[in-house]
């Protein structure tokens, strides 16, 4: 089926930042192409990765289930674009709970460390339900970009999921190193709760990732100019709620994302990304409205998101950019986000994604 978007990511929460990317993933209609878990990027395929599996191992008495991606194959010094990729595959939730947390990590079969950055990126989608703010894309429940970003539990709360949901996981990888890797795996540990095990012994609120994007609800994606520039996008809130914190992605040159409620007038969050003397992203803060319940927003808000960039390479850099802002969204009345649900994935056809990269 076609894939509508490919991600970049990495979110945020107690510790962890965030980051994203969605692109269209080819043309309308073009079912082989996703079918075999190619991406399109700047009118290219990617070769797809043979062998790659997906291995979820459950730890009923840990309540944690691990993901296994692998095994990928690394050569040394190969880009996104020349990398063949692993195909998308979809995770079948085993339970009735809730996804606590999400700590990403590239090992060997050994269990060895092989570091962190040659992930381009992997993202969670969950076929299941639309974004909440932008329902013309998946919900998008996890991502993390070379940094390895963590996302950490938030006590109290966790992330709805019903026996059957299908988690679809894209993982893109490069190697911008000298090693090879050889059979290296991805792996991602998810502490949840099973609500049928009749421990959960405390109540556990519903949180909703928000991705609020400078593109405002189209592809993440855009191009940098050189020097100074700053991009802004709006988005418009439909439900009364709380935002628990708010971390950010950008790319290489970021220097800044601000997140304001234009309704209110208010700045919500300023987040100075930090880069080294090459301009190249290290990381970007996260913010944490937790202790005074969230900051709230209400329906009809209209959120402002703006990217501030210094590309100090002296030329254009095609689709180098992006700037979004990633939080964790609690409901007032959470049937209303909970109802957001449907039986099947989408046709994949979804309106305003369909336009080509
Ligand atoms: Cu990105």
């Amino acid at each position: 089926m076609k894939r509508t978007f490919t991600i970049c990511g990495t979110i945020l929460m107690a510790a962890a930042l965030a980051s994203a990317q969605e692109k269209p993933a080819g043309p309308p209609h073009d079912m082989e192409h996703m079918h075999h878990g190619g991406f399109m990027q700047e009118g290219m395929h990617h070769a797809v990765a043979k062998g790659v599996m997906l291995d979820a191992k459950v730890d009923a008495a840990a309540h944690t289930v691990t993901l296994r991606v692998g095994p990928l194959n690394l050569p040394a010094h190969t880009s996104h674009m020349k990398m063949p990729q692993p195909p998308d595959l979809v995770w079948e939730i085993p339970i009735d709970g809730w996804l606590l947390a999400y700590h990403p990590k590239l090992v060997y079969a050994s269990g060895n460390a092989v570091p962190g950055t040659v992930l381009h990126h992997v993202a969670f989608w969950n076929e299941n339900r639309p974004d909440f703010l932008c329902p013309n894309k998946e919900e998008h429940i996890f991502g993390a970009g070379s940094e390895m970003t963590d996302w950490a539990e938030i006590p109290g709360y966790g992330y709805r999921v019903q026996k059957g949901d299908k988690i679809r996981v894209e993982t893109m990888m490069h190697n911008p190193t000298a090693t090879s890797y050889d059979k290296a795996y991805l792996e991602v540990q998810i502490p949840f709760v099973d609500e049928s095990a009749g421990s959960v012994g405390k109540l556990i609120r519903n949180v909703y990732p928000a991705w609020m994007d400078v593109a405002s609800c189209g592809n993440s994606g855009y191009d940098l100019p050189a020097g100074k520039s700053e991009k802004t996008g709006t988005v418009t809130v439909k439900y009364d709620g709380a935002l628990l914190g708010v971390g950010g992605h950008l790319h290489d040159y970021g220097k800044q994302i601000v997140l304001e409620d234009v309704s209110r007038k208010e700045t919500v969050a300023t987040l100075e990304a930090k880069a080294d003397a090459e301009g190249h992203l290290e990381s970007v803060p996260v913010k944490l409205f937790v202790q005074e319940g969230g900051y709230k927003f209400a329906k009809g808000d209209v959120l402002k998101i703006s990217a501030t960039y210094d590309n100090s390479s002296g030329k254009l850099l095609r689709d180098g950019a992006m700037g979004i802002a990633v939080g964790y969204f609690a409901a007032a009345d959470d049937a209303k986000l909970a109802a957001l649900r449907r039986k099947s994935a989408p046709p994949h056809d979804m309106a305003g994604m369909s336009h080509d990269h």
